[in-house]
């Protein structure tokens, strides 16, 4: 294996030019791949130069190699990370062996849902920001957002790179499946149900990409884990990509909250209809849509109790976050205690602990938001604003596990439909929430120098160029 990736057609580090059965079957699926994007990607930009980060090695200093590419020509690829020498599995019932290199046959199946439902939200997510550009508040975002986009289009080639080599014919059918489904389309919905929510205005992108894409974060780390070593490998290298996804999320965020108060404080308003008179998402707002992605995110890991989870990992496919900093690597004896919803009463239940992997993957992502959302809050606090944003409780707004069909106000408390009914507006972006906030986002600005009012500057480019770098050379 080799760190470098090569200039074929298909760019990769996996000699794929040695196995020709399978470079002339992705090469067949890639023009599918190019006419998705073009139908599919960004609405209106295909075009244009935009400056994005290329991997040209997947070692430290190649992996981000930064020039003007139109998005059509970027360099999708098979990237896999560095073999890690005498690997053995970390967990679950064969724990200790050397790990796989091909699919042990009773586990193909299982293996196969994970991979291609993995693989399913990479081009929703696509789908989902599609119309964004065109409302852009600054060319830096603009280009932000089509580097996320190109990544999640390669995220997909990692996905189908794995179904070609070692699901034969159902592997094939699958990655043609993958370029059919669509985001939000009721007859052939993409899988996860996060991923046919509307994404349209950039306030949900950036929850989205500090929420959903961290969901992304938290799986590729279980899978990471796998004892199926090439797609230990393959997510490994798409975790590198994965960070800067975040960063534009929560960075973006605190640009919006920074805005707000700093203005809030400027003009000594607080009431959110003054702030909304000044051209701004006040802070409830801000609150409202934070819940929504939290809570569509948190359904992302799953039922609180799951033989699926159970099975994954007894078998060695996903592990946890970070497996080796636990202590029981095999699980069999630990409980894990939580509330679950039994005759509509919370009750507290004992747990076996595989069962509960899903609830311990939640666990680990909670935090990791929380620190993020702390961040927020020390900016409204420096404009010496008295507003605290808040995590709801997970119980909050939840369609999958124990939760699914139940009501929580954002503490915990339990509700009645009728309570819920009438307080949902209070809680989710209502109706009006989401044709403010549009409002806000009629026009796109293609200019570098300028700045949409609702959002702050960030404080610096990309890469060493400066903010009002032209990041995308759009040609109206
Ligand atoms: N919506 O035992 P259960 C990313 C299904 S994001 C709809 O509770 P399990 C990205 C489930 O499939 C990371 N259906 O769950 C981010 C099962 O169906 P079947 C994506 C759902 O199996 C931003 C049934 O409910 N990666 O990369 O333990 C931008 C009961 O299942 C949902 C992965 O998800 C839902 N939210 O776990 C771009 C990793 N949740 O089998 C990209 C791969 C559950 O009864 N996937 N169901 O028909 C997995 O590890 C697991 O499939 C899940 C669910 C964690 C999703
Ligand atoms: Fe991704
Ligand atoms: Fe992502």
């Amino acid at each position: 294996m080799s760190t470098v990736i090569t200039n074929d057609r298909i760019p990769n580090n996996v000699h794929l030019a040695d196995d020709k059965r399978l470079q002339r079957a992705l090469e067949a699926w890639q023009p599918n791949y190019i006419n998705w994007w073009k139908e599919m990607g960004p609405a209106g930009f295909q075009e244009d130069d935009v400056f994005l980060r290329t991997a040209i090695s997947v070692d430290h200093e190649g992996w981000a190699h930064f020039d003007y590419v139109k998005m059509p020509d970027y360099r999708w690829g098979i990237f896999l990370a560095d073999a890690v020498k005498d690997r053995t599995i970390g967990f679950g019932d064969n724990m200790g062996q050397p790990v796989w290199q091909e699919i042990p046959g009773e586990h193909r199946n299982a293996l196969r849902r994970l991979v291609v439902t993995q693989a399913d939200t990479e081009p929703a997510s696509v789908e989902q920001q599609r119309l964004l550009g065109q409302t852009c508040p600054s060319v830096y975002d603009l280009r932000n957002l089509f580097q996320v986009n190109v990544e999640e289009g390669r995220h997909l080639w990692a996905m189908v790179y794995l179904l070609h080599s070692y699901f034969g014919r159902d592997g094939r059918e699958e990655a043609d499946a993958l370029l059919e489904r669509r985001s939000g389309d009721p007859d052939k919905p993409r899988i996860l149900g996060a991923f046919n929510e509307p994404c349209t205005d950039w306030l949900s992108f950036f929850m989205f990409t500090f929420f959903t894409d961290r969901d992304g974060k938290y799986q590729l780390l279980a899978l990471a884990e796998s004892a199926f070593d090439p797609l230990s490998r393959t997510t490994r290298f798409m975790l590198t990509e994965e960070a800067h996804h975040m960063f534009v999320g929560e960075t973006g965020v605190l640009r919006v909250v920074d805005r707000t108060s700093k203005l809030m404080a400027e003009n000594k308003k607080d009431h959110p209809d003054d702030v909304r008179k000044l051209g701004l998402v006040d802070l409830p707002t801000i609150q409202k849509y934070l819940n929504l992605w939290y809570s569509l995110s948190l359904d992302l890991f799953g039922g609180e109790v799951s033989s699926n989870a159970a099975s994954f990992f007894a078998s060695g496919l996903k592990g946890r976050a970070k497996e080796a900093s636990y202590e029981d690597h095999v699980a069999l004896t630990a409980t894990y205690a939580m509330d679950v919803v039994r005759d509509g009463k919370l009750v507290r239940e004992d747990v076996p602990l595989r069962n509960a992997m899903n609830e311990v993957l939640r666990d680990e992502y909670v935090e990791d938001c929380q620190r993020g959302v702390d961040k927020w809050n020390r900016t409204i606090k420096e404009h010496g604003i008295d507003f605290e944003l808040v995590l709801p409780h997970r119980r909050f707004h939840r369609h999958i596990g124990v939760f699914a069909g139940t009501h929580f106000d954002p503490k915990g408390n339990p509700l009645t439909k009728a309570e819920w009914d009438a307080q949902k507006d209070a809680w989710l972006p209502s109706e009006a929430d989401k044709a403010y906030v549009k409002s806000l986002m009629t026009k796109p600005i293609y200019e570098p120098q300028k700045m949409a009012n609702w959002i702050s500057a960030p404080k610096q480019g990309i890469k060493g160029r400066p903010v009002d770098f032209e990041y995308v050379r759009h040609h109206v």
